[in-house]
């Protein structure tokens, strides 16, 4: 069976989304589109099913599903684990209706984040059984205290990663299929925190999404990196996706992918 992936369109509000690092560049709508159709369209060329959740029209920020929910394999259990987090931004908090039917019947046992934590999904990293979890502006201390309750009794350990220098924890660091993490040493607080650090030259170049046999999705902007990669045996898949990274997103942040390992 092809694996799935959580994808939510652009809507009509996208150019108000929330801008903390970035330089403030516009945000071209229809532009904006026709790079998630192209985002969605790589998905589907490398063998992945596309599930369109309803769309949160009143939210500018809500392309960027992959901060609504977090999935974990379970090995403890025939069901997968979702959580559907408590955004950190107010103007992001109702993204996460209408995800848990979804989920369900996915086939998922579904946690919630519960007030007063924070946790967007951006924060979470998953390699092996760590997840290591970003604390800076979006996610709080108890938004990582939850997650580890939830996560722990599955053989699950979560590891807290202070963050000052980018939005999420997966702004700067992502992690390659053979488990290296990738980051752009700049804005890493500290990479010492990581079993095994791989440093790229370019700042996307941190930012990749594992689409399985060897095949990385990446941003367009960050060809030595790209480089990099192929030369390390993986083939990378690039996207434009210029008028996401104006509202400081990436590649990672545009889907939930639900393949089990
Ligand atoms: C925000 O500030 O929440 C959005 N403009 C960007 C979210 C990007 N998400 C991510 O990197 N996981």
């Amino acid at each position: 069976m092809a694996p799935r992936a959580l994808v939510r369109r652009p809507g009509p509000l996208l150019a108000e989304g929330i801008v903390t690092n970035a330089d403030g560049t516009p945000v071209d709508l229809d532009l904006a589109t026709r790079q998630w159709t192209a985002y969605t369209d790589a998905l589907v060329s490398a063998g992945w099913d596309l599930i369109e959740v309803p769309p949160a029209d009143d939210c500018p920020d809500a392309v960027f599903i992959e901060d609504a929910v977090v999935v974990f394999h379970m090995l403890d259990s025939l069901r997968d684990l979702a959580v559907i987090t408590r955004p950190g931004a107010d103007s992001r908090k109702p993204e996460t209706s209408g995800l848990e039917p979804i989920l369900l019947a996915e086939r998922y046992s579904v946690e919630h984040i519960e007030a007063p934590a924070t946790l967007d999904g951006g924060d979470v990293l998953k390699v092996g059984e760590i997840v290591y979890v970003g604390r800076g502006g979006r996610t709080n201390a108890e938004g990582i205290r939850q997650l580890r309750s939830i996560l722990q009794p599955h053989g699950l350990t979560v590891v807290a990663v202070p963050m000052s220098k980018v939005l999420h924890l997966k702004s700067a660091v992502t992690a390659l299929p053979d488990g290296t993490i990738i980051g752009f040493e700049p804005v890493v607080d500290d990479v010492r925190i990581f079993d095994r650090f791989r440093p790229v030259p370019e700042e996307s170049g941190a930012h990749v999404v594992d689409l399985g046999d060897g095949r990385l999705l990446m941003a367009a902007d960050c060809p030595r990196s790209a480089e990099l990669f192929v030369d390390l045996g993986y083939e990378p898949i690039v996207v434009d996706i210029g008028e996401y990274e104006k509202l400081d997103g990436c590649v990672t942040c545009l889907s939930v992918r639900l393949r089990r390992p």
